[in-house]
C-alpha cells in the first residue's frame, strides 16, 4: 500500500477534450500556448502535465503529427513528466486512442474501466484497457491509472494479476471525482476508493472536477496523497472568478501543499516516484 509522501507531486492537465476555446478563450490549445503554460505551470510547482491536444481548430486531435510535435517540444522546453492522454475525447474510436503510444511520452492515461460521462459515456472496455497495458509495458511508456469509479480499483487489480507490473514497476493511480454520473467527489468517495487500492500501488493522487476542485484537494493533501489540478478539471478559480491561466491552480495547490508541510516535489523525485526513466 502506497504510504503518505513527504513531498507533493502536482500535476497540471491544462486543456481536456471538453471546453471549447470559443467560451474559453484562455484555454491553452496551440502549441505555443501548451508551451508557455507548461513553462510557468513548472515554476509554480508542477512535475508532471497531463496532455489532450488540439487541432488548428482548436477541436480535440489523436492526430499523431500533432500529438509528436507537442511531446517533443515539451520535452525541449522543460523538465516535466510529459503524460498523453489515451482518453482522449468520448467520441475517438478505441483503435485511434491506442495509437497516442506511437507519440512515445513519457507516461500515458489508462482508465480502469467504462463510466458515465456526463450526458455521455467514456468506453473503456477489458479488451482495450489490457491492449493499452501490455503495449505501454512494450514501449516503456509508464501508465497512470486514472480512476474514475470504485469497481475501476478492482480492475486495476485484474490488470495488475493478468499481465504483471507496469513498465517502471511502480503503479500510480489517479483518482478523478465528480464526473457527473460517476463517483462523487467528496472525501469519503476518496477514503473508499483509497481503502480498496491494491498492494502494488506505490503513490496516488486525486483531482475533483468542478466546485468538486477544492474538498478533493483538500482531502487528498490530508490523506498523504499526490494532486492534479488544472483547466481541464475546473475553470473556476473561486466563486464568480474564472480560472485566467493554469497556473493559478497549481500556485494554489503548491501554496496550500506547501501549508501542509508536504511542498512540491521536484521532476527529479517525480520520476523516480513514477518509475519514468530519467
Ligand atoms: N476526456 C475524457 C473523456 C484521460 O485523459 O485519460 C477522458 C479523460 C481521461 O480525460
Ligand atoms: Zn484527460
Amino acid at each position: 500500500m502506497a504510504t503518505a509522501s513527504s513531498a507533493t507531486l502536482i500535476t497540471v492537465a491544462p486543456t481536456g477534450a471538453e471546453h471549447a476555446k470559443a467560451d474559453v478563450p484562455q484555454l491553452p490549445t496551440t502549441l505555443d500556448e501548451l508551451v508557455e503554460t507548461a513553462h510557468t505551470c513548472e515554476a509554480a510547482g508542477a512535475a508532471l502535465i497531463h496532455l489532450h491536444i488540439r487541432d488548428g481548430e482548436h477541436r480535440p486531435t489523436l492526430d499523431g503529427g500533432f500529438l509528436k510535435a507537442a511531446v517533443d517540444a515539451l520535452r525541449s522546453e522543460t523538465d516535466l513528466i510529459v503524460q498523453l492522454s489515451t482518453g482522449g475525447s468520448v467520441h475517438d474510436p478505441l483503435e485511434q486512442r491506442l495509437t497516442v503510444l506511437d507519440a512515445e511520452p513519457d507516461s500515458c492515461s489508462l482508465t480502469c474501466g467504462t463510466t458515465n460521462f456526463g450526458d455521455d459515456v467514456f468506453l473503456n472496455p477489458w479488451g482495450f484497457m489490457s491492449d493499452l497495458y501490455v503495449q505501454a509495458q512494450e514501449r516503456e511508456v509508464v501508465p497512470e491509472f486514472e480512476l474514475f469509479e470504485l469497481g475501476h480499483v478492482h480492475a486495476l487489480r485484474r490488470l495488475i494479476d493478468t499481465h504483471g507490473l507496469p513498465f517502471g514497476g511502480k503503479v500510480h493511480v489517479d483518482f478523478v471525482l465528480g464526473v457527473p454520473g460517476a463517483m462523487p467527489g467528496t472525501a469519503a468517495a476518496l477514503m473508499a476508493g483509497v481503502a480498496m487500492l491494491p498492494d502494488e500501488v506505490t503513490s496516488w493522487s486525486a483531482t475533483g472536477i468542478g466546485r468538486t476542485h477544492l474538498p478533493v484537494l483538500a482531502a487528498a493533501l490530508s490523506a498523504g496523497g499526490h494532486l492534479r489540478v488544472g483547466m481541464e478539471d475546473n475553470i473556476v478559480f473561486a466563486r464568480g472568478q474564472q480560472v485566467q491561466h493554469n497556473s493559478e491552480l497549481v500556485t494554489r495547490a503548491a501554496e496550500l501543499a506547501t501549508t501542509m508541510q508536504r511542498p512540491p516535489m521536484s521532476t527529479a523525485d517525480a520520476r523516480e516516484l513514477l518509475g519514468i526513466k530519467p
